[in-house]
């Protein structure tokens, strides 16, 4: 069994690595060994350090959903050159090469002499401390642009934290919410003054959403310092940071404040992911990891979909299961186990 699994992981790799310039949509059905095109793909990306360490409450449960049922996965990694095999059925991806600029960004911001840093250091000091280093956040938005701007126009890409497990196939009804909207996460309320939660993303692949996701790297290379310039980190344009929840919302929530609307793009459908109301997943596989799950803010129940087209019939629980808290990279990272994060 091993040696066959690792002559698939280096084919994979290889024909990873050469499809790159391609379509990504390619990239899978060679990894994968389709012939069929598919309609939604599942990205995600983590040092494989992390991955060969953790599976508990992560894509890599055994509890979980086999991914390969649900759809396509791409493991947008770091491995440059290094030992790394990834776990069967993903694609892995060199985030570093896919998305060149990443490399002088994040040497950029780790340098004493970078401009940016500087710029970060007096604007919005909290972007470079320890817990949330932009050089290690920006990579959750350059694998979702490479995606996004790499797949035909129509197909749903899926970003999924490592720490989510998956619990049952897509279907129908996940299609229907997905496929009116152009960007859907997880909503905590009020809406329009709280960050969202996004260890979900869901995003329909268009012109709006490529420009989307390019003005969230935007944000990262100037955008959010020259914002916290202007407006304050503490301001009228509530906690900034570099974080990918203050990113998006700049992106898809409008701000209380007009004056900070201007990288709010109102021609975007946003969905938002019900996450609230356990108590109606009584019975289900998924409603002992729903009745754990802390949003820290209020969030939508299925049943407001009745009044608000804008939030999921469903709990998103019923097919991810964000497990916050613990098991993710970030926390990882805290704890000063996930070498490799910081070097460029
Ligand atoms: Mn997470």
């Amino acid at each position: 069994m091993l040696p066959m699994l690792t002559t698939r992981a280096c084919l994979v790799t290889a024909l990873c690595l050469v499809q790159l310039r391609g379509d990504l949509l390619r990239t899978i059905q060679l990894c994968e060994n389709n012939t069929w095109v598919p309609a939604v793909i599942g990205i995600t990306s983590a040092p494989a350090g992390f991955i060969h360490r953790r599976h508990r409450f992560t894509l890599w449960d055994k509890r979980a959903t086999k991914l390969s049922t649900s759809m396509p996965l791409l493991l947008y990694h770091e491995e440059r050159g290094g030992p790394f095999e990834p776990p069967a059925s993903v694609c892995p991806v060199d985030l570093f090469r896919s998305e060149p600029w990443l490399k002088d960004y994040v040497r950029e911001l780790t340098s004493e002499a970078g401009i940016l840093r500087k710029n970060m250091s007096r604007y919005l000091p909290i972007a470079l401390t320890h817990a949330s280093s932009t050089p290690f956040l920006v990579r959750k938005v350059a694998a979702i642009r490479h995606a996004v701007n790499h797949v035909p126009d129509g197909t749903v890409v899926v970003w999924l934290d490592v720490d989510v497990m998956v619990m049952s196939p897509l279907d129908s009804e996940f299609f229907g919410f997905v496929r009116q909207h152009d960007i859907m996460t997880i909503g905590r309320l009020p809406i329009v003054s709280t960050d969202p939660e996004t260890g979900v993303v869901a995003i329909v692949a268009s012109a709006r959403t490529r420009r989307m996701m390019n003005r969230a790297v935007d944000l990262y290379k100037w955008g959010m310092v020259d914002t916290a310039a202007r407006f304050g980190a503490h301001g009228d344009c509530g906690s900034l940071s570099l974080n990918d929840i203050s990113v998006f919302k700049m992106l898809i929530s409008p701000a209380k404040s007009p004056a900070c609307r201007e990288w709010h793009d109102s021609q975007l459908s946003v969905g938002w992911f019900a996450v609230g109301c356990p108590e109606y997943e009584r019975g289900t596989r998924w409603y002992q990891y729903q009745k754990r799950y802390e949003a820290n803010h209020p969030v939508y129940c299925k049943t407001e979909s009745k009044h608000n087209q804008n939030v999921s019939s469903f709990n998103l629980f019923k097919y991810f299961a964000h497990m916050k808290g613990g098991n993710g990279v970030m926390t990882a990272r805290l704890r000063g186990d996930s070498p490799s994060l910081s070097s460029a």
